[in-house]
């Protein structure tokens, strides 16, 4: 599991510690990208400790997607069959872990869902949620996929499928990665799975969502879907899905 950090040195240790206890045979990467408040130095006291967890330390703030893609390229290198997405501020219950290995078996990529029947949001004001299923609606409206929540990131991905995905291409800063890592699963032809989870809003630490980060969203989403559009038009290959699953636990 990749659990990019920062700021986040009130959860690591609680979040490491119940990931490792839920599934002994998992091993962690924390991608911190130099986090003022010593978080990198909690992750390495917890390496030092514990060979079954990494740490890559990054040197400046360059977003949730750069992170992630130098995880992804650490755990590709270091030859791991499955690769995986989680927040260290526990809004992913490492408890529920179980139910996207789970869903692995006949996927090539799974998504801990929000909002497929079962999924739900613990603590979130009405705003929070409204945002989140706004936004959702307007990707699939878009970018015609039939995914329920593609912004989620609580994940796991096949090596094959980040091996057929031209993660070299990929652009996206903020959390827009997400979606950008759903569509481009899908434009390969792979499939994609959701299995509902409890989503708990973080109770410790600091938000990092920006407002820079949700124009970048909007910005890119609009993009993909009019280029998409477009393409229609002139009448040239789909990016739209070929294959996908929308199956629930
Ligand atoms: N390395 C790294 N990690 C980041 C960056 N931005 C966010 N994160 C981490 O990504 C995860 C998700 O960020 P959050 O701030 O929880 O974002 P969020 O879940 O949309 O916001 P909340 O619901 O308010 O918690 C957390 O583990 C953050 O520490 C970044 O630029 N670099
Ligand atoms: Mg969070």
């Amino acid at each position: 599991m990749v659990i990019p950090t920062y700021d986040e040195a009130a959860n690591l240790a609680w979040i490491i510690e119940r990931v490792r206890t839920a599934q002994p045979h998992v091993d962690v990467l924390v991608v911190d990208d130099d986090s003022p408040d010593g978080t990198g130095a909690i992750a390495d006291g917890i390496a030092q400790a514990d060979p079954h967890v990494h740490v890559l330390h990054r040197t400046a703030k360059e977003g949730l997607g750069a992170a992630y893609l130098a995880g992804f390229a650490w755990a590709l290198d270091a030859g791991y069959d499955v690769i995986g997405e989680m927040d260290a501020d526990g809004s992913h219950q490492p408890e529920q872990l179980q139910r996207l290995l789970a869903g692995l078996h006949d996927a090539d990529l799974v998504i801990g869902s929000r909002w497929v029947p079962g999924g739900s949001v613990v603590n979130w004001p009405w705003q929070r949620e409204l945002l989140s299923r706004g936004g959702n609606l307007y990707v699939r409206l878009l970018l015609g996929i039939g995914v329920r929540d593609a912004t989620a990131g609580y994940r796991l991905f096949r090596r094959s499928t980040l091996e057929a995905i031209r993660l070299d291409q990929v652009r996206s800063t903020g959390y827009v990665f997400q979606t950008d890592l759903v569509t481009r699963t899908l434009q390969a032809g792979l499939t994609v799975r959701e299995v509902p989870i409890e989503f708990v809003e973080r109770v410790r630490g600091e938000s990092k969502m920006s407002g820079q980060v949700a124009v970048e969203s909007l910005k890119r989403i609009t993009w993909w879907g009019l280029r998409q559009r477009w393409n229609q038009v002139k009448g040239q290959p789909q990016v739209a899905p070929t294959r996908e699953l929308q199956s629930s636990r």
